[in-house]
């Protein structure tokens, strides 16, 4: 089957009480056995509900794995992934990182001694260098959140399997329709359901895609026990928001394609960054693994001065100034003091998140209305 196929019919039957076309949202916590143990495989809703069910299918379809696992937020899946470990191995990952993954790695599993090495993965050779026989998970995030570095999965899966190390890719910015690091190696895909799957700015929600059974079987008892799950209601919003995820991501594409142009003759500019440029350090590697470049650009100012910064973000009119990203309107965010303002600055630094630095999620609005916001703006 096709993407827009998969993303319109995965994972969703016809509901076998009544027919209904749409997966009903099953609001309830428990479900009634006429013996104890005698069950249809419903017993409680942490461990299972239908509407969840049919959204956990319908990812794993759209990420060509064979099991789909949701959790309460992307954050929560990351960390279920992280709960597979025990205290002294270790992870290597990218060093441009959403700015919470860095803060749940650095601040909160750091203290059970897991120990994170961080490396831009531009160069695979740098994560060769860092392995140990402790090291049991390589993160990748790719296009980065939000330098949009891209990093090439298929050979940092190679050296992961070559020392039976799992590989996670966080796929929140590509999407399944722009990649899908399954079928280049990886063992784990997570996203921020939150973000362009949810795709309407409603839900915050994680999930996870594997093809090994006992890999899931792991994932799913840390799901279950540890019971950061989402509710029916949120699950049936991303079953509908799915449905359009084909096209969305399409406008997505061209309005960032239009965009990343126009920023980059803009005379107030410095850099922008957009894996669609071909003079973007890792511009083969992501037309290789990658159907298209995506809605997410991230550029600095000349002189690099924050007000300025501040002052363009507080004079758009369609763009609003908000954290998140991938809904159907356009966001701008100001990465140092929002979303990454968790990684210190001298790490901020060394990947050029420098205090200009304005990241925009391109909506699916008319190009025409975004490049006229955006020429008021930085006027
Ligand atoms: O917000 P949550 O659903 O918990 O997802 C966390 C997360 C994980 N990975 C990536 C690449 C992300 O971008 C995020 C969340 N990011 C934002 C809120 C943001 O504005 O960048």
């Amino acid at each position: 089957m096709k993407f827009g196929t998969k993303a319109i019919h995965a994972g969703v039957e016809p509901d076998p009480s009544t027919g209904a076309i749409m997966t009903p949202i099953y609001q309830t916590s428990t479900y009634a056995q006429p013996s104890p143990g005698d069950h249809k495989g419903y017993e409680y809703s942490r461990s299972h509900n239908p509407t969840r069910d049919a959204l956990q299918k319908s990812l794993a379809a759209l990420e060509n794995g064979n099991y789909g696992l949701c959790f309460s937020s992307g954050l929560g899946a990351i960390d279920a992934i992280i709960k597979l470990l025990k205290p002294g191995d270790e992870v290597i990952a990218t060093n441009d990182l959403y700015g919470g993954t860095y803060r749940l790695f650095t601040k909160i599993y750091s203290k059970y001694d897991i120990k994170f090495h961080f490396t831009s993965m531009r160069d695979v050779q740098d994560i060769e260098d860092k392995v140990t026989e402790n090291t049991k998970i390589i993160w990748v995030e790719t296009p980065t959140n939000p330098m949009m570095n891209i990093i090439d999965i298929k050979k940092v899966g190679e050296i992961a399997h070559k020392h039976n190390i799992l590989l996670g890719v966080d796929n929140t910015f590509a999407t399944p329709y722009l990649q899908n690091p399954i079928d280049l190696g990886a063992d784990i895909v997570m996203h921020s359901v939150t973000k362009y799957l949810g795709g309407h700015s409603d839900v915050v929600m994680g999930a996870l895609v594997v093809k090994d059974k006992q890999l899931n079987e792991d994932l799913a008892f840390i799901q279950n026990s540890s019971g950061a799950i989402p509710g029916p209601q949120d699950c049936f919003l991303v079953l509908r928001g799915i449905k359009t995820l084909h096209l969305r991501m399409q406008r997505h594409c061209e309005n960032g394609r239009k965009i990343a142009e126009f920023l980059k003759d803009h005379p107030k500019i410095e850099n922008v960054y957009w894996p669609g440029f071909e003079t973007h350090p890792n511009h083969e590697v992501a037309k290789a693994q990658m159907n298209d470049f995506g809605g997410m650009i991230s550029f600095s100012l000349k002189g690099d001065n924050k007000a300025d910064a501040f002052k363009i973000l507080e004079n758009f009119k369609v763009f609003a100034l908000a954290e998140s990203l991938g809904g159907v309107e356009s966001l701008a965010n100001h990465p140092a003091t929002m979303t990454h303002a968790s990684v210190p600055k001298e790490e901020r630094e060394k990947i050029g998140l420098v205090d200009s630095l304005i990241r925009l999620s391109v909506g699916v609005e008319d190009a025409e209305d975004l490049i006229n916001d955006l020429q008021f703006a930085l006027s």
